[in-house]
């Protein structure tokens, strides 16, 4: 079994690497300080390609394939994590759009996300009272002549305030995740309005807003799929979303478990330094093996998807797999630090602050858990 990249993987990769070194790394704390939307980055990752890497070359993508879109993402968010969920969303919305949408839905839309025409692609499927129940939610979208109107709001969407495109889930049938169906609201629509930008504990560069639909007309030709399919849809856009956020917790912790490495290399106490000291051997040595395991579990996820066979099972393992060690890994690294761990002199407590929502957004840890439960025990 070989589990080296290939040529493509390298490349894709070390473009990534190189960028993220070079031109994100520099302005990370700064973006995290002053919670500013990072739109020049995200265009410079257009411009690598970087924001649809699985989507079809002919609809403006990389087509570089599910694996090398996981280390890319982890070589964004090993610099900054704000930048790297605004790049997985959009590449996200990007996949989705190729997917499921009609030839004219995704030559008017893939090449915008693809090329940084939009600044990033949003994706509406929770809303206050329905979060982890997604198929709880009460937008509703009302057919008339020539189009829909969606109506009721949605919460904590990533980008909503700069997205060009975003998808949008509404109820157009009777309860239950049976009607529930899926459109493309664009960017000024009338009647979408953008609500109070969340103030979060970590990802202060990311766009994190409440929208509100109240009386957004919509044309026909912005159903996505099928009347009443929607759900599906979601869930199905949500494993592959796994992925890269699994792939993202892993960059975030291997910056950590690097600045710990780093520091205790450096500092010394007690006349040696904290690296000869098997109580930090032990923390340092934990942390490489659970990373070492996530990085298999979302390659095995990302590699099965690329393949075509199912997946779903293997990105929830790895999503709370990686996730959960990644949050002790940054906590490890705060503490190997110790009280410069605490301050803003060194990345680790943004790292920490950054990594938690890895445990909750794309579906809690608790609900990777159902999926897996569900598929073994079926
Ligand atoms: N791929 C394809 N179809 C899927 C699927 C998948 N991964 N998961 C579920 N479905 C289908 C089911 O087969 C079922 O189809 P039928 O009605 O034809 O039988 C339908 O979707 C409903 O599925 P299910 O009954 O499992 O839905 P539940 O309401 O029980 O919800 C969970 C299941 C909890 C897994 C789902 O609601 C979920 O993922 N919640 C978390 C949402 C989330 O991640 N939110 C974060 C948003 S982005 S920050």
């Amino acid at each position: 079994m070989d589990f080296s990249p290939n040529d493509t993987q390298s490349l894709v990769q070390q473009t990534a690497r190189d960028y993220a070194q070079k031109t994100i790394l520099p302005q990370a704390a700064a973006i995290d300080r002053d919670e500013r939307f990072p739109a020049d980055l995200l265009k410079g990752l257009a411009d690598l390609g970087l924001m649809a890497v699985n989507v079809p070359a002919a609809l403006g993508g990389a087509e570089a394939g599910v694996v090398a879109y996981s280390l890319a993402m982890t070589e964004i968010a090993r610099t900054c994590a704000s930048t790297a969920v605004t790049m997985a969303v959009t590449n996200m919305v990007g996949e989705v759009i190729a997917r499921f949408g009609t030839k004219a839905q995704a030559e008017r839309h893939c090449p915008k996300l693809a090329d940084g025409t939009y600044a990033a692609g949003a994706f509406a499927l929770s809303e206050p009272g329905a979060g982890s129940d997604a198929g709880a939610m009460r937008t509703t979208a009302r057919k008339i002549d020539g189009g829909w109107v969606i109506d009721g709001q949605k919460m904590w969407i990533t980008s909503g305030a700069h997205a060009g495109v975003m998808v949008v889930w509404a109820r157009t049938g009777g309860p239950g995740t049976g009607g529930i169906s899926c459109f493309l609201v664009e960017k000024g629509q009338k009647g979408l309005i953008i609500g109070h930008h969340e103030d979060k504990m970590g990802l202060r560069g990311s766009n994190t807003v409440s929208l509100t639909f109240d009386g957004c007309e919509v044309p026909d030709d912005a159903l996505l799929g099928e009347v009443n399919g929607g759900f599906k849809i979601a869930m199905m856009a949500l494993d592959g979303g796994r992925i890269g956020i699994s792939s993202q917790a892993i960059g975030i912790a291997t910056a950590a478990l690097d600045e710990a490495i780093a520091y205790a290399k450096d500092r010394k106490q007690f006349d040696k330094p904290l690296a000869d000291f098997q109580a930090i051997q032990w923390m340092i040595a934990d942390s490489k093996t659970e990373l070492d395991a996530s990085r298999l579990l979302c390659l095995r996820a990302a590699s099965m998807k690329e393949r075509g066979v199912p997946f779903s099972k293997e990105a929830s393992m790895s999503k709370v797999f990686s996730s959960e060690a990644a949050v002790r890994i940054c906590n490890r690294a705060v503490q190997v630090l110790g009280g410069y761990g605490y301050t803003r002199e060194f990345a680790a407590e943004r790292h920490l602050r950054d990594v938690r929502v890895t445990t909750i957004y794309e579906g809690t840890s608790q609900v990777q858990k159902i999926v897996i439960a569900r598929s073994v025990l079926k």
